[in-house]
């Protein structure tokens, strides 16, 4: 079974500008061009939505409905430099992430969640995290698959948390207006509403013949959506340059065992989720902060490119054990795999002769 996180954050420029300006907290906030320009608004504060002020209206009817709303003009350097902190917390958690716009993206935890946390606590514990190091506030959906995860984001905004059980994702959507799908939008709502279809659940109940002549080639995968039970994998986009699991741990650890086991642990995620790109690399990477926060990493370049847990788990275990010293503790430990390539011109024999390590490249 799968699990997916979907996250947006709220209200995400004006959020910003509240962020870098205290003096606009609390205060109806609208981000976009002057009226005198013909501007829109790109987004406006919670405070500024309560006076029916929304995203792409012309900044002269926002402040018309909404006076004392404060025109800020956007920075748009700045909104991408916190997504880029945002994104890289998502990527502390998995490497499955999907970003859709500056400010969401869908997650794959499926291997988090196998590993023992419940959903319900990576959801709250991803919240806190951005909000403790970006100072934003993030709605998070999450369900078996993308179509709950990111219908459950943005029904409880702000901060937002919605979590559907495995086995509730019908009962959950049923209720729902059928505009909510993705999809779905306003010209086939209005189609469904002549056949009085107004909720996903009403979708749902017909027959499949019904679903090939409303939607053609997209029938079952609409269907499936109405069911809360579509296949669609987080993709990840672009060539990634390497795979990385870590943790800051609740205590640091010196313990040589315990240590060992996590890097263990770390080895088989980055395995997987080598395995789930399908790819394989050879530079294995250690990141370690220590008590005082001092961070460094160390690396060994394997002979042959590799998705195999026991390489990574062999060449993780040797760099840290040179780290470990009479009284030092650890903060945060990171497995990570790069320098992606393929052997497969290389005939096998030959590769499993080769010494695990003929390359230490530590600094
Ligand atoms: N945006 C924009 N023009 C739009 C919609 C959005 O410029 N028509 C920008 C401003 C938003 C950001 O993209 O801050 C993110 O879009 P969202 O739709 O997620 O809206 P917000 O994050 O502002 O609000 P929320 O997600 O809380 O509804
Ligand atoms: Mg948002």
């Amino acid at each position: 079974m799968r699990h997916i996180i979907h996250a947006d954050l709220d209200a995400f420029y004006a959020a910003v500008e509240q962020l870098d300006n205290p003096d606009l907290v609390g205060k109806p906030i609208l981000v976009g061009g002057r009226p005198e320009n013909r501007g829109v608004v790109a987004t406006a504060s919670y405070e500024a939505r309560e006076f029916g002020v929304h995203s792409a209206m012309p900044m002269r009817t926002a402040v018309h409905r909404c006076p004392q709303g404060i025109i800020v003009p956007p920075r748009f350097s700045r909104y991408k430099e916190k997504s880029g902190e945002v994104m890289s917390i998502f990527r502390d958690l998995t490497d499955l992430v999907e970003p859709l716009s500056m400010d969401e993206a869908y997650l794959d935890i499926t291997d988090v969640v196998e590993a023992g946390e419940k959903p319900l606590a990576v959801a709250l514990d991803l919240k806190r995290r951005i909000f403790e190091k970006t100072g934003l506030i993030v709605s998070v959906g999450v369900g078996t698959c993308k179509t709950i995860a990111k219908i459950g984001s943005d029904l409880d905004k702000p901060d937002g948390l919605v979590v559907v059980q495995p086995g509730d994702e019908e009962a959950f959507l049923a209720p729902l207006a059928v505009n909510k799908l993705w999809g779905i939008g306003p010209k086939t709502a209005e189609r469904l509403h002549r056949e009085n279809i107004e909720t996903i659940g009403q979708l749902a109940d017909q027959p499949l013949e019904w679903f090939a002549s409303m939607f053609g080639k997209r029938a079952e995968s609409v269907r499936d959506k109405s069911l809360g039970r579509d296949v669609e994998a987080v993709h990840v986009h672009g060539v990634s340059k390497s795979i990385s699991s870590e943790t800051t741990f609740t205590n640091d650890i010196g313990d040589e065992a315990e240590l060992r086991d996590v890097v263990e642990r770390k080895a088989v995620r980055v395995a997987h989720s080598l395995e789930r790109n399908g790819l394989k690399g050879r530079t294995v990477k250690l990141k370690l902060r220590l008590a005082d926060f001092t961070t460094f990493t160390r690396q060994f370049t394997l002979p042959y490119h590799t998705s195999d847990e026991e390489p990574i788990k062999e060449a993780a275990w040797s760099l840290l054990v040179a780290e470990l010293e009479p009284g030092r503790t650890f903060r945060l430990l990171g497995v990570g795999m790069a320098n992606f390539g393929d052997d497969s011109e290389l005939e096998t024999p030959h590769i499993q002769q080769l010494p695990l390590f003929f390359n230490e490249d530590t600094h």
